[in-house]
Formats: structure tokens, sequence, C-alpha cells
């Protein structure tokens, strides 16, 4: 091994060791994690204003779930405003320049998010499709979120983030009508890359696809209540050699 592999393997391992701690006391608190990957502007807080209002407020029949949220941006306070005024506890981290975020960040923003009042835990990553990926930051999921106007070929391009993703949303759909965008192409591409994936086209402006989405988070989110807790989803997906 080079020296300069050795130096990356000793900072990724404190970072998996923190990673692993964040982890506990989100167990320990019976809430789900997800990490949010996505390239900038592909609406990625968007979804979360979405998801918060469909959860907080559910149709009649369905129980309440709260979020919280970590934020992730080079710089500003502007995403976590947002969060918080969907209603949700947010906290910011800003990372400087880095281009993702990493286990050591999460873990200092944890306690300003009251995760014994949540049910769902999401921390939306720096905006890239590329540097997140490989860190663990004590997450259950990570979730890739494209979008419409990036182009169909994002996942042939760029594949690491679906292989390592146990969802991908395809957000703003409402587009579909205006753009060259082949939408089968796309989640045939995310398939062939991780064939346990599920996909998620929708919109969050108009609500077009919400449905399936918020499904997907309640069943996982009832899967995490501590009694209950590790059914397959929350464990790593098992990739096939040609994914690894
Ligand atoms: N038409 C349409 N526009 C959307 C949709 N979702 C988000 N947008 C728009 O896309 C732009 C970027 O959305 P954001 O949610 O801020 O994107 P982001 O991924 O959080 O961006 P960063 O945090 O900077 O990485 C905004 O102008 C949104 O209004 C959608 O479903 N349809
Ligand atoms: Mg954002």
């Amino acid at each position: 091994m080079k020296r300069t592999e050795i130096l990356d393997k000793i900072i990724i391992d404190k970072g998996d060791k923190i990673a692993l701690k964040n982890r506990a006391q989100i167990d320990k608190a019976g809430v789900l994690a997800l990490n949010l990957i996505g390239s900038p502007g592909c609406g990625k807080t968007t979804l979360l204003e979405r998801t918060i209002a469909e959860l907080h407020d559910p149709r009649a029949g369905s129980v309440p779930l709260k979020v919280g949220v970590i934020e992730g941006d080079v710089q500003s306070n502007l995403d976590r405003d947002r969060i918080a005024r969907a209603g949700a506890p947010a906290t910011q981290i800003q990372t400087g320049g880095a281009c993702r975020l990493d286990a050591a960040m999460v873990e200092k923003a944890l306690p300003q998010i009251p995760l014994d009042k949540i049910n769902i835990l999401v921390i939306e990553n720096v905006g890239n499709l590329i540097c997140p990926t490989g860190l663990k930051l004590g997450e259950h999921l990570k979730i890739a979120v494209i979008s419409v106007p990036e182009g169909d070929e994002k996942p042939a391009k760029y594949p690491t983030v679906f292989v390592r993703s146990d969802a991908a949303v395809i957000t703003k759909i409402d587009l579909l009508p205006h753009l060259d965008y082949d939408l089968d192409r796309a989640a045939t591409d995310c398939r062939k890359l991780n064939n346990r994936i599920k996909i998620f086209p929708l919109s969050a402006k108009t609500g077009e696809g919400i449905d399936a989405w918020i499904e997907y988070l309640r069943r996982l989110s009832g899967a995490n209540r501590p009694a209950r807790r590790a059914p397959a989803e929350l464990k790593e997906p098992r990739r096939t050699a040609e994914q690894k």
C-alpha cells in the first residue's frame, strides 16, 4: 500500500468509528436516519419541505411522523432556515469548502436535534453527486436524488451513488413535457447498477408521485422502532461482485 493510501485508510477508519457512535445514538432513540445525496440544486431541500408537510400533517387515518434535519452546505444557513420554516427542528453544518459531510461533523451537529422528539432524521449532504458517497455518517440508508433537468444519463455517468443507495428519487417530473428525459432509461440504468434499489419518480412541486415516497418512509420508520429494529431494509444491501 502507498503512503497516501495508508493515510486515507486511517482517516476512513477513524470516520467509520465515529459513524458507528452516531448510529448507536440514533438507534437508541429509535430514529430512522437517511443520508440524502444529490447534485447542487437537484431539489433535495424542496423534497424535504414537501416530505415534512406530508409526514407532520398526514391525511386522515395515518399517524403523524416527526422529521429532524441536519443540513450540510459549504456556506450559509439558507437551507436550515427553509426547513425551520417548514416546521421541523434543523441545524446547519457549514463545511467551509469541503464537498461532503463527514461523521465528525455530524457528531457535533447531533446534540442540536431533539432525537427523542423525532421519528426520522434526514442529513442533507452537501450538493455533490460524487464526494459524499464514500463516507458513512451514521445513517441507516443513503438516498440518491437526481432531477429531470440534469439529464437521464446521470446514473450511467455517476454510478457509485446508485450502487450504494437504497433508493433513488427522480424529482422534478413536472418538467418532463419540456425536456428530452427518458425516465425508463434512468430507472433501468439505476437497476443495472443495483438491482435492489427502489425508484421514486416524483415532483415536489405538484405532489405527483409523492405518496409512494411517503409510504416508503413510513414503512422504514416503523421498522426502526427499537423493539422491531433491523429488518432487511436496515442492513447493508448485498451487492453482486460487479457492484462492489
Ligand atoms: N419544477 C420543479 N422545480 C423544483 C422541484 N423541486 C425543486 N425545484 C426547484 O429547484 C431549485 C433547487 O431546489 P433545492 O431544493 O433548493 O435544491 P437542493 O438540491 O436542495 O440544492 P442545494 O442544497 O444547493 O444542493 C429551486 O428553484 C426549486 O424550486 C420540482 O419538483 N419541480
Ligand atoms: Mg438544499
